[in-house]
């Protein structure tokens, strides 16, 4: 069936953002956006390029100054009116999303929601950023202040549009920074959408700024400017190196959330039912088009081919169709996705035969994939440590909990990972010993917008979310006085 699904009426131009205007791009060119479900042009964007990226920094740094100065209790209610707008613009902003991105409308609903509760959340913290007093001997008085970056620079991946956006943006905006958001070229609809609600509910003009283009231009230029002070970024290990190595050539502190390969175990004690349930969350969800996906499945060997039985019973159930027909699952995100992915389909045949479910193309337009489970997977093999980005999932025996800590650390990667089992001690045993930044106990994606997120080892540093996220955009000034002397 061929999608007849346009964008809402309603929608405008996709222009980039800067200084409160929706302009075209210096150079005038455009690239188009695809539905990843058709395969046929959604919407024509401006593409930015360093002209623009130079015009977005600029109107940032000006507006600065106010920005900053403008009390914390102001910047949080008109944070506030965001994400209120946000919610209310809700069914429009996940319909684009869904046919950006390809993710089932309701995904998108719930990255929608997630955005609007970041600006909720961190304008709740506007006004309440401070410094602290530190008691040295009588004679001084010492005390920090917390202050922002300045111009800071978000970096955006494909997968989460929206919903890292709202991550990204929100706890800068609410400690005074500004921003200059380069959307990722193959989703960035919602980012522009957003910037332009930003300008009618109070955002100050240049405080936002959104410049839609390609990572080789527009994310060059914007890493590579000296007048930006923080980068954000999300997305490859490989760009991320490049994205370090630019900045560092102007001291500019970085925060780079890479992928991962997080190990998924399963005890014989757990729950049999949720833990079908969180395996298939955790690889299913948008597709394995997920930074925290769950890909790595280890399952103990006692309930190996039972819970290998269940899981695919439940696989074989599952819809696949474009986005907005709400499925189980849609479609990658681009042609570029889908090679990928079925170059590890090829990689995953060669290693282990044949999957125990899916492992095909669907023989209908768009980057379709089945939902596919390789058993019998061996740590060690590509498939197991390189990360597929689609609903690819390995499965590994083990047979006991240290060989289960040693598998799980076993990776170069380490962003979350996850234990279902019945046993308290057990869960947070391996929450002691697994290298990963965030860990879920009987449920996959557990957490909110107020927990901290990022990685360790090759999944990037710097923490996002949460109380984190405004120490990531702030900086401290030490302040220390001898009160001896008038
Ligand atoms: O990512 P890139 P790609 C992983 C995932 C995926 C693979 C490739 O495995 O299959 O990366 O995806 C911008 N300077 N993740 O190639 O290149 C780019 O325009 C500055 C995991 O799409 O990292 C986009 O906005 N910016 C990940 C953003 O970087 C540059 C999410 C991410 O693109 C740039 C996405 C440059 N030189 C992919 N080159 C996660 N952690 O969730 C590109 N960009």
């Amino acid at each position: 069936m061929m999608s007849q699904e346009t964008l809402p009426a309603d929608t405008g131009e996709f222009g980039l953002v800067i200084d409160g205007e929706v302009v075209d791009s210096s150079s005038g060119e455009t690239f188009e956006t695809v539905n990843p479900a058709t395969e046929q042009s959604l919407a024509t964007v401006a593409a930015g390029g360093k002209a623009d990226v130079d015009a977005a920094v600029d109107a940032a740094d000006e507006a600065f100054l106010e920005w900053r100065e403008t009390p914390g209790e102001e910047r949080g209610r008109i944070l506030k009116a965001l994400a209120e707008r946000i919610r209310d613009e809700s069914e429009r902003l996940s319909k684009i999303e869904s046919l950006d991105v390809g993710k089932p409308l309701s995904q998108a609903k719930f990255d929608v929601e997630v955005c609007a509760r970041y600006f909720e959340y961190y304008a709740g913290i506007a006004d309440k950023v401070h410094g602290d007093s530190i008691p040295l001997t009588k004679k001084y008085a010492d005390y920090t202040i917390r202050e922002p970056l300045g111009v800071t620079a978000q970096i955006v991946p494909w997968n989460l549009p929206i919903n890292i956006f709202g991550r990204s943006v929100a706890p800068a905006l609410a400690t005074g920074n500004t921003c200059v958001v380069k959307p990722a070229e193959q989703t960035p609809l919602t980012a522009i959408e957003v910037a332009k609600i930003a300008t009618q509910v109070g955002v100050p003009d240049g405080v936002l700024n959104v410049v839609a283009g390609f990572g080789s231009t527009a994310g060059a230029a914007l890493s590579d400017h000296r007048d930006v002070d923080g980068i954000s970024f999300t997305g490859s290990v490989v760009t991320g190196q490049e994205v370090m190595q630019t900045a560092a050539s102007n001291v500019t502190e970085v925060h780079l959330e890479l992928g991962g390969k997080s190990p998924n175990v399963v005890f014989p004690d757990a729950d049999m039912e949720t833990a079908v349930t969180g395996a298939m969350t955790g690889i299913f969800t948008n597709a394995g088009q997920v930074c925290s996906a769950g890909s790595r499945l280890l399952v103990h060997e006692d309930i190996h081919d039972e819970f290998v039985d269940r899981l695919v019973k439940q696989i074989e159930k599952m819809e696949v169709d474009e986005g907005v027909a709400d499925p189980d699952m849609g479609p990658l995100v681009s042609e570029d996705q889908l090679e990928k992915v079925t170059k590890y389909l090829e990689i995953g045949r060669e290693e282990v035969g044949e999957p125990a479910v899916g492992g095909d193309t669907h023989d209908r337009r768009g980057y379709f994939v089945e939902p596919t489970v390789f058993d019998g997977v061996e740590n060690d093999m590509q498939i197991a440590q390189e990360e597929i980005f689609g609903p690819v999932l390995s499965i590994i025996e083990f047979s006991n909990e240290d060989e289960a800590i040693e598998l799980a650390n076993d990776v170069e990667y380490g962003l979350v990972a996850g234990i279902f089992t019945g046993s308290n001690g057990r869960a947070h045993r391996f929450a002691r010993d697994v290298h990963a930044g965030q860990i879920y106990i009987n449920e996959w994606f557990a957490g909110g917008v107020e927990t901290p997120f990022g990685g360790f080892k090759q999944s990037g540093f710097g923490r996002e979310k949460g109380l984190a996220a405004v120490e990531s955009y702030t900086q401290v000034k030490n302040v220390c006085a001898n009160i001896e002397r008038d």
